[in-house]
C-alpha cells in the first residue's frame, strides 16, 4: 500500500509536465514566429556557402542562399584565378566555395537574422552559451579582411551586444592566400529574443575587396549548472624509443625496477621512432623498460 500511495502521484505529475510541453510547442507553432533551436546544432543558413556554385572568375555576381547582402559581397569559387585554392590554408571540408568582398568595392557585407525566443526562459536566467567559429582571411600582403559579428536584440530590436572574430592580419597569414580558424565563446545576454549574423568585408589594398570568409557557425549550448560537469586532469607519461618498422616491443614497468610486468600488447613499430602513453592518475612511481621481442 506504502508503494503505492508513492506511484500514483508521480505518474499523476509527469502526464501533467508532458501535457504542458505539449501546448508549449502548439501555442510557439500557432504564432509561427519561432523556430526551435536545438542546443548544439548550427544554426547558420548556408554558412559554407555551398548553396551555389560561386563566381568563377570573381566578379560575376553570386547570391548565395540565406544571406542578405551589401555592396558588392560575393561568393567566389575556390581555385578562381589569383584566389585561394583548394589547397590553400583553409576549412577542411571546405567544397567548392567561399565568401569574399567582392569587386570594385571598400565595404560589404552579408547577414542573416535568427529568431532565438524559444530559449527565451533560459536565456533570460543567463543559463545560455553561444560559440560562433569560421575561417577568415585575405590576399597575400594587402590588409583587407573579414570579421564575424553576432548581435543580439531584444524583442524591440534594441542591441544588447555584439561580438566578433575574424579580421586575420596579413602578417598572421604569413603575407600568403589563405584563411585562418577563429572562435570565441560567450554568454547570450538576457532579453536576447534574435541574433544577427553578419561577415563584413574590409578592403584596404587594390580595386577588389579581398576579405574572404568561409564555414561560418553559430550555435547554443546550455549552461543550467546542473548539466555542468568537473573535469579532472592527470598527468601521463609518454614513452618514446628508437624502433625498426616491423619489429615488435613490449613495454613493461616496475615500481622496483626488479620486478618488471607488460604494459599494454605487443607495439609493432611503423616508423624509426615509437611512442606509448602511460596514464599516471594514482600511480605511485613508475620505471619504463622497453623490450625488444625478435620478429
Ligand atoms: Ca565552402
Ligand atoms: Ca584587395
Amino acid at each position: 500500500m506504502i508503494a503505492s500511495i508513492r506511484t500514483i502521484p508521480h505518474l499523476y505529475w509527469s502526464r501533467l509536465f508532458r501535457a504542458s510541453v505539449l501546448i508549449g510547442i502548439y501555442l510557439a507553432g500557432g504564432i509561427g514566429a519561432s523556430a526551435q533551436i536545438a542546443y548544439g546544432q548550427n544554426v547558420i543558413v548556408n554558412g559554407s556557402g555551398e548553396s551555389e556554385l560561386g563566381s568563377s572568375d570573381g566578379n560575376a555576381m553570386i547570391a548565395p542562399s540565406g544571406w542578405v547582402r551589401t555592396g558588392n559581397a560575393n561568393l567566389l569559387q575556390y581555385g578562381a584565378p589569383e584566389f585561394p585554392t583548394s589547397s590553400s590554408p583553409g576549412p577542411r571540408e571546405r567544397g567548392a566555395s567561399f565568401f569574399a568582398g567582392g569587386p570594385s568595392n571598400s565595404n560589404s557585407s552579408f547577414s542573416q537574422t535568427h529568431n532565438i525566443s524559444s530559449l527565451s526562459t533560459s536565456i533570460d536566467a543567463a543559463q545560455v552559451g553561444f560559440t560562433i567559429s569560421g575561417y577568415f582571411g585575405g590576399w597575400d600582403s594587402q590588409s583587407d579582411n573579414a570579421t564575424m559579428f553576432v548581435e543580439f536584440f531584444d524583442n524591440a530590436s534594441i542591441s544588447l551586444g555584439s561580438f566578433a572574430i575574424g579580421t586575420v592580419t596579413a602578417a598572421e597569414r604569413g603575407n600568403s592566400r589563405a584563411l585562418l580558424f577563429r572562435t570565441l565563446n560567450g554568454t547570450v545576454p538576457a532579453a536576447a529574443r534574435q541574433a544577427r549574423v553578419t561577415m563584413s568585408f574590409q578592403r584596404f589594398n587594390g580595386s577588389y575587396n579581398d576579405g574572404y570568409a568561409d564555414d561560418i557557425k553559430l550555435w547554443f549550448y546550455n549552461l543550467n549548472p546542473a548539466n555542468q560537469m568537473t573535469a579532472e586532469i592527470f598527468p601521463a607519461v609518454e614513452v618514446q624509443w628508437s624502433s625498426v618498422p616491423g619489429v615488435s616491443y613490449q613495454v613493461q614497468w616496475s615500481p622496483d625496477m626488479s620486478q618488471w610486468t607488460n604494459l599494454g600488447e605487443l607495439v609493432v613499430a611503423s616508423a624509426a621512432s615509437t611512442r606509448f602513453f602511460d596514464r599516471t592518475s594514482g600511480a605511485e612511481r613508475r620505471f619504463y623498460k622497453v623490450v625488444r621481442i625478435t620478429p
